[in-house]
């Protein structure tokens, strides 16, 4: 019985980083801090594999931050 409490916890705890980097295409879970915006910071955790040229490119109104709708396209282009 404590034997597999323990398994669980364990089971818990490693998933849960998991989840946090597994969920780049929920745009409110990758705005950390609920901007309504990307920024660079905040991208780069969700997609660390993005290039600036990449995000820069998204920003087409070039506000340094991107829209929901900027950041749909960043997933597109991302999208195996
Ligand atoms: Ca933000």
């Amino acid at each position: 019985m404590r034997f597999s409490t323990l398994s669980v916890l364990a089971l818990l705890a490693a998933s849960i980083p998991v989840l946090a980097q597994d969920n780049p295409n929920d745009f409110a879970a990758v705005d950390t801090d609920a901007s309504g915006a990307i920024s660079w910071a905040e991208v780069i955790a969700a997609l660390p594999s993005l290039t600036e040229e990449a995000f820069a490119a998204a920003d087409e109104d070039e506000s340094g931050e991107l829209s929901e709708d900027e950041y749909l396209k960043v997933l597109a282009s991302v999208a195996p």
